[in-house]
């Protein structure tokens, strides 16, 4: 093989090696993954309350057993590195040619059956750990303690908890049952035990192994058993030597203790712990904390956590992670946690549990302090006051527009969130509202800044309209004087009652006036059915006057060549200072049908009784 192509094998290797699979994942979907299980006390300091040859050179001496008593017998100094029995002895590789010791200073006679020279060892993880069993290996030919209890603590040695107890005598000492039954309801509590007693005797260095789960109901359940997942979390971990004998009558270790006083300890090769660190499921190894050294020498460890989890153990969802609720992940689903959908326009959220219960488990996430004008639970929508612009997805930066509505001409500063359009004031327009309406002005009022333009129609607009082109109708009320029906009643209360057809236009307004100006149209009077007493109102031509806005309004409509039957007032002529008939507020015109000739022959006969 060329050297090339072997250079890039190794560097293909050495990539490889670099960057392991990540076991926390499998064809990118997340799964459980947990880190090796590991002696947890391996290489971590131990503090003994009480060390061999600390005050000068001791002399300690192991029970009296088969061999002669000299071999049974050392000085422990703690300023010689030959002769000392440090705690870190504990820890160290147990290498069983080459067994290292820690040993506690002599006890005081009183104390080998009574406890006031209780002992203890404690470990800090430095971590959580779930652990699966602590334990204790004797020196060889060391006496091995009666009474010993084991504590835990799971808040870095703030509180402490029993863990489990060994005794031959567990009721007078621990005060508990050396035969607890397990129930389910229980298997969080610690358990007295004498077994400890058979497991062979102290020559060879015995070992007191405490497995954390055995007999424990749940165990065979342990992923869905918070109870037990509790029971075998731990920071710290404490051994308390309480007794090292039991003196009972009669017993024949007992006389033979008798043979060396003063020189009994407690003495041990291999403090154990085996467990996994505690990262829930969400990662597959711990490491140092940046900065994570506290002042007993104990490295803090802390969970390389993945699933978008975060804390020392994954114990919670990394921030902006809320969308589902944090769950330690089982076999069956890694329970990730799941990023809230902001669409962009946030950076914090927050878990809300109705609003995943009522989507189906699906999604909790409410997304906080929505930017760029959004809001809604995942700032899908525009704030009020803003409106969607179509042409931008909703995740971009300026979807949302402000309305914008002008101060005086909208009713409100919320727009339609589609159209943008502000609610305008009457008379006003625009999406803003920024203008009037057609056939409005502007005014100089807040309240109704549009205003309708006065009806003001010039005489040629109102000639248009009489030659039967679109008037301004928009402006028109309801027209009174276009009626449709003739009555008795409109026929005496009227001055004068006439036929007469409209012959033609002039094309100048012959006054004007606040209501408008008046225009003049010539009108054939071709009959004449009433006429007030002294009225000069005869057949033949003369002028009728319409007011300008009144004809643009078609009120009456009239036509060039149409006869019309017209009820009026004189006096409503002569007011306005008019040389003719005028069409004003009480005047009626009506198309003229031919039938209409013998009905108003008829009113004429009966209107002799008018009043
Ligand atoms: C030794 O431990 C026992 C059992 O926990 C306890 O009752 C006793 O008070 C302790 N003695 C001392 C001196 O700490
Ligand atoms: C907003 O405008 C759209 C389109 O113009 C319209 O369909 C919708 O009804 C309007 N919404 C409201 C609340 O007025
Ligand atoms: C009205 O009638 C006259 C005579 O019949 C005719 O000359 C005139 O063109 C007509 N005017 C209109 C506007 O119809
Ligand atoms: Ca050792």
């Amino acid at each position: 093989m060329p050297a090339r192509a072997v250079a890039l094998l190794a560097t293909a290797a050495l990539a490889l090696a670099a960057s392991p699979p990540d076991p926390c994942y499998e064809d990118g979907r997340p799964r459980r993954c947990i880190p090796d299980f590991v002696n947890a006390a391996f290489g971590a300091p131990v503090v003994a309350s009480s060390i061999c040859g600390r005050r000068g050179p001791e002399r300690l001496c192991d029970p009296p057993g088969d061999q002669a008593p000299e071999n049974a017998c050392r000085v422990c100094d703690a300023a010689r590195s030959d002769r000392r029995h440090p705690p870190n002895h504990l820890t160290d590789l147990n290498n069983p040619n080459d067994v290292t010791c820690w040993r506690s200073a002599a006890l005081t006679p009183a104390s080998y059956d009574s406890p006031p020279d209780n002992v203890s060892l404690t470990l800090s993880l430095g971590k959580k750990y779930e652990l699966t069993y602590v334990s204790l290996q004797f020196c060889p030919k060391a006496a091995r303690a009666d009474s010993v209890a084991i504590y835990k603590s799971a808040d870095y040695g703030v509180t402490w908890q029993p863990f489990q107890f060994y005794s031959s005598q567990c009721r007078r000492v621990y005060g508990r049952p050396n035969k607890a039954t397990v129930t389910a309801a229980n298997e969080q509590e610690a358990r007295c035990s004498d077994s400890h007693r058979l497991n062979g005797d102290s020559i060879g260095g015995a070992r007191l192994a405490f497995s954390t789960l055995e007999g424990r109901p749940s165990a065979a359940n342990f992923d869905i058993s918070p109870v037990l997942q509790d029971w075998v979390t731990a920071t710290d971990v404490r051994v308390v030597f309480n007794r090292l004998h039991m003196v009972n009558e009669g017993d024949e270790v007992d006389s033979k203790q008798q043979a060396a006083p003063g020189s009994q300890h407690y003495a041990i090769s291999d403090f154990a712990v085996g467990g996994r660190c505690k990262c829930n499921g969400h990662a597959s190894r711990c490491v140092p904390m940046k900065g994570g050294e506290v002042s007993n020498g104990v490295q803090q460890l802390t969970c390389e956590c993945k699933h978008n989890t975060a804390g020392r153990d994954c114990e919670r969802c990394k921030p902006f992670h809320f969308d589902r609720p944090w769950g330690r992940a089982t076999a069956r689903d890694a329970n990730e946690c799941k990023e809230c959908n902001c669409n962009g326009h946030a950076r914090r959220c927050r878990f809300n549990m109705e609003l995943y219960k009522l989507s189906g488990r699906a999604s909790g996430g409410v997304c906080l302090k929505c930017r760029h004008y959004t809001a809604g639970r995942h700032c899908h929508y525009c704030r009020e006051g803003y409106y969607r612009d179509p042409t931008k997805p909703i995740t971009h930066k300026k979807a949302c527009k402000p309305c914008d509505c002008h101060p005086v001409g909208a009713s409100g500063k919320t727009c339609n969130q589609t159209s943008g359009q502000c609610p305008c004031k009457d008379g006003v327009t625009g999406t803003t509202c920024n203008r009037c309406a057609k056939g409005f002005q502007q005014s100089r009022s807040h309240i109704a800044p549009c205003i309708r333009i006065p009806r003001v129609v010039t005489a040629v607009q109102a000639m248009e309209a009489v030659d039967g082109e679109p008037g301004r109708v928009d402006q028109c009320g309801r027209c009174r004087a276009g009626a449709r029906t003739l009555n008795l009643n409109k026929f005496c209360s009227r001055d004068y009652v006439i036929m007469g057809k409209v012959v033609g236009r002039e094309a100048s307004a012959a006054a004007g006036g606040p209501a408008g100006a008046w225009v003049r149209l010539a009108l054939s009077v071709q009959a004449v059915y009433k006429r007030a007493p002294r009225s000069r109102l005869r057949r033949g031509a003369t002028a009728l006057y319409v007011r300008a806005a009144d004809l643009a309004c078609k009120c009456p409509k009239l036509k060039i060549n149409k006869s019309y039957l017209i009820l009026g007032v004189e006096k409503e002529g002569s007011a306005s200072g008019l040389p003719g008939l005028a069409v004003g507020e009480r005047s009626l015109l009506l198309e003229w049908r031919d039938d209409w000739h013998r009905r108003i022959r008829r009113l004429q006969r009966r209107a002799i009784n008018c009043h």
